[in-house]
C-alpha cells in the first residue's frame, strides 16, 4: 500500500515528506495506523549521525499511537480496531531477558531491530522498489507502519492519540527511571541534569513519590518555570555558577544527591551527575544517548566509596504490562502530559520540530497525520 512517510536519506540532511510503499503483515506482525507521534531527541541524534547504529535511508519515529488495521497470521494478543502505542523496547514474556524479571531490555527481536530489519531479515518499506529501513522496530515517522506483535501495548480507547503518543517513550523514559530503575523514595533530594521532554518527566516522576528536594540544572533558563510547574524545587544553571557545579549541588543536596538523573546525553554532565551523589549510598541513573565513540570516565574511589552508576532504557519498563498502566494514570490526572507538548504539527513541517528542539524552544513536539 501507499503510505505518506518523512524519510531519512542521509545523516544531517532534512527529512523528506513522500508518498512510498508498505508491505502488509506477515506472520507475528500488525499493521497499524499512526495518528500521531512525537519527535525525541533521540530522532535528532540518530539523524546526527551520531548513532552508531544509524542506517540510512531509514523512516525514523519511535513515540506514535494509533490503531491496528490488519493483523499477520497467527497474532492473538491484538486485532483490527485495538488502539496500541508501538514498543522500542518490545516484551516476548518468554526470552532469557523477560523471564528473568530484572530487566525490561527483551531481547527477542533486538538483533535484527538493530539492523533496520523486521524479524525475518526483510524490511516491509519501500521507496521506487529500492528498500528503506526501520527504525527502532517502530518507524512512526508514517502514518502506516508494521510491528512485530510483542512490539504493541494495547491501550484504552478513550485515550488521546495526540497526548499519549508521549508515553511511547518521553513519558515512560522518565517517570520509569525513577519509579523503575531508580526506585526513589519518599524524602529523597535529587538531581536531574536536562530539563527536556525527558528530564521534566524525571522531575514529575520524582514528585509522584514524595522527593523533598528536587533540584534541577540547565544551560537554558527558560526551562525554569516549566519545572517548577512540575515539581522542581530548585535551579541551577550551570552558566551562572562560580566555581565548582558538583561543590554547589552537594552543598544544595546537605552532602550529596540520594539520587541524580542524567537526561542530556553528554558524558561529561554524566560524570558530574555521579560525583555529585551522596558518599555511600547515591545512585546516578543514565538516560541520556551518547554519540559513538564517546565514553564516560571518573576516580575508580568515587564508587569505591559507595556511589553507585546505573542505566536506564525506556525507564526499566516493561511496555505491553506497563504502558496501558501510565495511559491509565494520565487518563485518571495523575500524570501531566498535556503542559509538556508545546507544538503540534502536520506532517509536511515535521522538520520544524527538529529546529525547535535544537533551538530549545519546545518541549515535545508531537506530529499528527
Ligand atoms: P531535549 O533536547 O528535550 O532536552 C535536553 C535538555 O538538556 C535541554 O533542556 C538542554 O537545554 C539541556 N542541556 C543540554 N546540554 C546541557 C548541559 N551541558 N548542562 C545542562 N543542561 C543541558 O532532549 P530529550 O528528548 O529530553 O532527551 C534527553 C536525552 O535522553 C537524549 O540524549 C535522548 O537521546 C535520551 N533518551 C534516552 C532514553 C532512554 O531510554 N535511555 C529515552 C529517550 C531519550
Ligand atoms: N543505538 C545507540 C543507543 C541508543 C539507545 O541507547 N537507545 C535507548 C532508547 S532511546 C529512546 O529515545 C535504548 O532503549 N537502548 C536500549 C537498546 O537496546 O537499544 C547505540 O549507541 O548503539
Ligand atoms: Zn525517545
Amino acid at each position: 500500500m501507499d503510505v505518506k512517510a518523512a524519510v531519512a536519506y542521509a545523516a544531517g540532511e532534512p527529512l523528506s515528506i513522500e508518498t512510498i510503499q508498505l508491505e502488509g503483515p506477515k506472520e507475528g506482525e500488525v499493521l497499524v495506523e499512526i495518528k500521531a507521534t512525537g519527535v525525541c531527541h533521540t530522532d535528532a541524534y540518530t539523524l546526527s549521525g551520531k548513532d552508531p547504529e544509524g542506517l540510512f535511508p531509514t523512516i525514523l519515529g519511535h513515540e506514535g499511537a494509533g490503531i491496528v488495521v490488519e493483523v499477520g497470521e497467527g497474532v492473538k494478543s491484538v486485532k483490527p480496531g485495538d488502539h496500541v502505542i508501538p514498543l522500542y523496547t518490545p516484551e516476548c514474556r518468554q526470552c532469557k531477558f523477560c523471564l528473568s524479571q530484572k530487566t525490561n531490555l527483551c531481547q527477542a527481536i533486538r538483533a535484527t531491530q538493530g539492523k533496520g530489519l523486521m524479524p525475518d531479515g526483510t524490511s516491509r518499506f519501500s521507496v521506487n522498489g529500492k528498500p528503506l529501513y526501520h527504525y527502532m522496530g517502530t518507524s512512526t515517522f508514517a502514518n502506516y507502519t508494521v510491528l512485530p506483535e510483542i512490539a504493541v501495548a494495547k491501550i484504552r480507547e478513550d485515550a488521546p492519540f495526540d497526548k499519549v503518543c508521549y508515553i511511547g517513550c518521553g513519558v515512560t523514559t522518565g517517570i520509569g527511571a525513577v519509579i523503575f530503575t531508580a526506585k526513589v523514595e519518599p524524602g529523597a533530594k535529587v538531581v536531574v541534569f536536562g530539563l527536556g521532554g525527558i528530564g521534566l518527566n524525571v522531575i514529575q516522576g520524582c514528585r509522584m513519590v514524595g522527593a523533598d528536594r528536587i533540584v534541577g540544572v540547565d544551560l537554558n533558563p527558560s526551562k525554569r518555570s516549566i519545572a517548577e510547574q512540575f515539581g522542581m524545587t530548585h535551579f541551577v544553571n550551570p552558566k551562572e555558577i562560580r566555581g565548582d557545579l558538583v561543590a554547589h549541588l552537594i552543598e544544595l543536596t546537605d552532602g550529596g544527591a540520594d539520587y541524580s538523573f542524567e537526561c542530556i546525553g553528554n558524558v561529561q554532565v554524566m560524570r558530574q551527575a555521579l560525583e555529585c551523589c551522596h558518599k555511600g549510598w547515591g545512585v546516578c541513573t543514565i538516560i541520556g544517548v551518547a554519540g559513538a565513540g564517546e565514553e564516560i570516565s571518573t576516580r575508580p574511589f568515587q564508587l569505591v566509596t559507595g556511589r553507585v552508576w546505573k542505566g536506564s532504557a525506556f525507564g526499566g519498563a516493561r511496555g505491553r504490562t506497563d504502558v496501558p498502566k501510565i495511559v491509565d494514570w494520565y487518563m485518571d490526572h495523575k500524570i501531566n502530559i498535556d503542559d509538556l507538548i508545546t507544538h503540534t504539527l502536520p506532517l509536511n513541517q515535521i522538520n520544524d520540530a527538529f529546529d525547535l528542539m535544537h533551538h530549545g524552544e519546545s518541549i515535545r513536539s508531537v506530529v499528527l497525520f
